[in-house]
């Protein structure tokens, strides 16, 4: 459909043709979101996300209601690692690193039981799955050809970092010349003032790489 919507934002509202919109749910995945992941071994309390989790299902049904194009993302390696970089292995002092045998399988590993995502988020059958080995969900994925493909010009952006993954995903897709509208409450940090700050870096100074809203604001322009 061509239709337009209107969706209340800071700094400002945002129309959208819904045709050329896709939500993109960034790295909903046990081993962020649950105890024994990749969140918890870098020292996280991975509680602080939780809250992320009903937000983005209400906007999932409302897209999937929509027919709007969905796409998750997933963060992590191939099982030999050599989509790695050592010196993202190395990094911190982590309980575990990359690869090492946890209690949900071996720590941000594609095809182990932490890497997949959440049940309440899981994807269909036809939601599209980018497995990604960086923070942002363009570089090194087939994420923008599959965007140019489907004609999309805007991203609703949710998930996990609000800091990290979330933030560098805008800063991507906003230099390739998308407009990235950030559900706010469908984003959390393991560092609630990173959170915060996260959103605000994104609208400050007339949105300077994206707009921020919230769930009930898309449901109801979406209406
Ligand atoms: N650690 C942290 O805040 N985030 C990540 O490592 N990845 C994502 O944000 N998905």
């Amino acid at each position: 459909t061509n239709s337009i919507g209107t969706i209340a934002a800071e700094p400002e509202p945002v129309s959208l043709e819904w045709g050329r919109t896709a939500l993109v749910i960034i790295d909903m995945q046990r081993d962020f979101m649950e105890p024994g992941g990749f969140g918890e071994t870098l020292g996280n309390d991975v509680s602080q996300l939780a809250r992320a989790v009903k937000p983005i299902a209400a906007a999932l049904a409302a897209a999937r209601a929509g027919g709007m194009l969905v796409i998750h993302t997933r963060e992590g390696h191939l099982p030999d690692l050599s989509d790695a970089p050592p010196a993202k292995v190395a990094r911190g002092a982590p309980s575990l690193r990359i690869g090492d045998p946890g209690p949900m399988g071996r720590i941000l590993i594609r095809g182990e039981a932490g890497h997949d995502i959440i049940p309440e988020l899981y994807p269909l059958d036809n939601e599209i799955v980018i497995d990604k080995p960086g923070k942002g969900a363009f570089y090194a994925t087939e994420l923008g050809r599959i965007l140019q493909n489907y004609g999309i010009e805007n991203l609703l952006v949710c998930g996990v970092t609000t800091e990290v993954c979330v933030n560098t995903t805008v800063r991507e897709g906003n230099d390739r010349g998308y407009r990235c509208v950030v559900i706010g409450d469908g984003c959390a940090s393991y560092f609630p003032e990173f959170h915060e700050m996260g959103l605000k870096m994104i609208k400050a100074q007339g949105g300077i790489f994206g707009w921020v809203t919230n769930s009930a604001a898309v449901l109801e322009a979406m209406e």
